[in-house]
C-alpha cells in the first residue's frame, strides 16, 4: 500500500510536467517502471533472499515502521479461524598246501615172479643163478621169520609215521596260522599307513594355515594392536596431565563458586515464607513425585516471591531451539556476581513441562518486565497465568492484566484492527518451536510456521503481538533487511515499541496468585 501510494505521488508529479517536458515524462514513466517493480520484490512477504534486498536504506526507514507480526491473509483463497514387526576281501597265496604221494612197496619182486618159468613149485631168481628148491619147512620157516622181521619193522615205522604225520599236521596249521596272522598285519600295515597318510595330510594343511596366519594375519593384527595401544597411551598420558591439573589445583580445599542456600521449597514464595529473602539462585521442589531443580528467585519486586522463567538481557543465549529444549528448559539460572553466591540471573527458558507443573500447583500470577536501550522500563502483569501439559501442547492461558507495556496476550497488537489485530492474540495458542508447528497460521502447511521465521518457541497464532524469545538485535531497532525471514524476529512487545525494535531485556516471573497481597 504504501509503494503504491508514491507510485501515485510520483505519477502525479509526471502530469504536472506533462505541458512543458513530453521526453521529461517518458524518462520519469520508465525510472517509475523500473522502481515499482524494485519495490514489489521487496515486498514480497516469503522472499528469504535477503542479502539482495539489504541496499536501499529509503526502503529501510520506512519497513521499519510498519506493524507487523501478524500474517495478512491471502485475498480469495485463504481464511483464518481463531480456533484447531568302510576291509577289502583276503587275496594272494593258498590257505592249503598239497599232500604227499605214497611209495609203492614191492612191486618190481612180484612183476619178476611173474617173468619166472614154471619150476615145479621151487622158485628160482634167475637161470644164471641156477634153481634154489628149499624144503617146504624151510621155506616157511624163513618166511615166519622174514614175517616176524617185517611186522616188527613196520610196527616200529609206524608210530614215526603216524608222529611224522602229526608234526607234518602240526607244521602245516603253524605255518597256515602264521601266513594268516601275516596277512592280517599286512592289512592292519596298510590301514594304518592310509590313516597316516590322511593325518599327514591334514598336519601339513595346518600347518600352511599356521604359517600364512603367522606370515601375514598376526603382523597385520599386531599393527592394529600397536596403533591401539598408540592411542591408549596417547589418552593415559592426557589423563595423567589432567589428573596432575587437578592435584595442582586441589592442593588447597575446593570451594563451591555458587552454593545452593540451604533453604529451599516448592516454589520462590515458599522459600520467601521459610526465611529465604535474598534473590539468588534456589532449589526448588514443587511436589514430592518431581526432582529438585535450580531456579532464580525474585524476592524484592513487589514483595518477592517470585520464579524467573524466562530472562533475556544481553543476547548470551541462543533461543532459537527445539521443541525438546524448550520442553526440558535451557540457559544459565544465575552467576556469583562476586558475592560468593548466585545472586546474578542468566538467560534462561526455564522448561516447559516445570512451568506448566508450577502453574498447575493453584493460581499462579505472572509478572512480564522489559526494558528498552535507553533503560527506560514497562511491565504487563497478568494475575491468571496457567500452562496446560504437553498433552495439550502447553495452551496458555492468562487474565487479569494490569500494567504499563500493553496488553498483548489479550487483546493483540493495538496497531492492527479487525482480523489482522486478533492473529496477534496469545492467549488460547499451544506452543510452536520451529520443529513443531502448533500455530494458528495455515495449520497443516508446512511453509508457514511462525516459529521458524519469528525466531523463538512461543505461544504463536498467526503469528504475534509479543515476541519475548525472538532474536536478540543490539541497540534495538532493526529492519526487515536484517532479519533472517524478514520478518520482525526480535524480542519484540508490539504495544510498547512496535514490531521493529528489539527490547535490550524482558523477564517473565510467576508466582503463586494471592489476594491479601
Ligand atoms: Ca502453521
Amino acid at each position: 500500500m504504501r509503494f503504491q501510494a508514491q507510485k501515485r505521488e510520483q505519477r502525479g508529479q509526471g502530469q504536472s510536467e506533462k505541458s512543458n517536458f513530453v521526453t521529461m515524462k517518458t524518462l520519469l514513466l520508465l525510472c517509475l517502471c523500473v522502481y515499482v517493480a524494485w519495490a514489489q520484490d521487496n515486498l514480497d512477504y516469503d522472499d528469504y533472499d535477503t542479502g539482495v534486498k539489504a541496499t536501499d536504506s529509503n526502503a529501510t526507514a520506512g519497513a521499519a515502521i510498519d506493524a507487523r507480526g501478524h500474517r495478512p491473509l491471502e485475498k480469495g483463497r485463504d481464511y483464518y479461524s481463531r480456533n484447531r514387526n568302510v576291509p577289502p576281501p583276503i587275496s594272494g597265496g593258498s590257505r592249503y598246501r598239497g599232500r604227499p604221494t605214497p611209495a609203492p612197496v614191492g612191486g618190481r619182486q612180484v612183476e619178476e615172479k611173474v617173468q619166472q618159468p614154471d619150476a615145479g613149485g621151487c622158485t628160482h631168481a634167475s637161470e644164471q643163478m641156477g634153481v634154489l628148491c628149499p624144503t617146504g619147512c624151510e621155506l616157511k620157516t624163513a618166511l615166519l621169520k622174514q614175517e616176524d622181521d617185517v611186522k616188527r619193522s613196520i610196527r616200529e615205522l609206524k608210530p614215526k609215521v603216524e608222529d611224522l604225520s602229526q608234526s607234518s599236521n602240526a607244521i602245516f596249521n603253524y605255518v597256515n596260522t602264521m601266513s594268516n596272522n601275516l596277512r592280517e598285519r599286512q592289512r592292519i600295515l596298510g590301514d594304518n599307513n592310509r590313516v597316516v597318510s590322511q593325518y599327514t595330510d591334514q598336519v601339513e594343511e595346518q600347518h600352511s594355515f599356521i604359517k600364512e596366519t603367522v606370515d601375514t594375519v598376526f603382523p597385520s593384527n599386531i599393527r592394529v594392536l600397536q596403533g591401539v595401544l598408540d592411542k591408549i597411551k596417547q589418552k593415559i598420558e592426557k589423563l595423567e596431565k589432567a589428573i596432575q591439573t587437578q592435584k595442582e589445583e586441589c592442593k588447597e580445599p575446593c570451594k563451591t563458586k555458587c552454593p545452593i542456600p540451604v533453604v529451599s521449597g516448592k516454589e520462590c514464595e515458599d522459600i520467601f515464607r521459610r526465611g529465604g529473602k535474598d534473590s539468588q539462585m534456589y532449589l526448588i521442589r514443587p511436589d514430592a513425585f518431581s526432582s529438585p531443580y535450580k531456579v532464580y528467585c525474585d524476592q524484592s519486586t513487589q514483595n518477592g516471591g517470585w520464579v524467573l522463567i524466562q530472562n533475556r538481557l544481553d543476547g548470551s543465549v541462543d533461543f532459537g531451539r527445539r521443541w525438546d529444549e524448550y520442553r526440558r528448559g535451557f540457559g544459565n539460572i544465575a552467576f556469583d556476581g562476586g558475592k560468593g553466591h548466585c545472586e546474578t540471573p542468566g538467560e534462561y527458558w526455564l522448561g516447559n513441562d516445570r512451568i506448566s507443573q508450577v502453574t498447575k500447583l493453584g493460581p499462579t500470577e505472572v509478572l512480564i518486565e522489559m526494558q528498552d536501550w535507553t533503560g527506560a522500563k514497562v511491565q504487563a502483569q497478568y494475575r491468571q497465568f496457567t500452562i496446560q501439559s504437553e498433552t495439550s501442547n502447553y495452551v496458555l492461558a492468562v487474565d487479569g492484566y494490569s500494567g504499563n507495556a500493553g496488553n498483548g496476550f489479550l487483546e493483540g497488537s493495538l496497531e492492527l484492527f479487525g482480523e489482522n489485530r486478533t492473529m496477534t492474540i496469545h492467549n488460547g495458542m499451544m506452543f510452536s518451536t520451529y520443529d513443531r508447528d502448533n500455530d494458528n497460521w495455515n495449520p497443516g502447511d508446512p511453509s508457514k510456521q511462525c516459529a521458524k521465521e519469528d525466531g523463538g518457541g512461543w505461544w504463536y497464532n498467526r503469528c504475534h503481538s509479543a515476541n519475548p524469545n525472538g532474536r536478540y538485535y543490539i541497540g534495538g531497532a532493526y529492519t526487515k533487511h536484517m532479519a533472517k525471514h524478514g520478518t520482525d524476529d526480535g524480542v519484540v512487545w508490539m504495544n510498547w515499541k512496535g514490531s521493529w525494535y528489539s527490547l535490550k531485556a524482558i523477564s517473565m516471573k510467576i508466582r503463586p496468585f494471592f489476594a491479601s497481597r
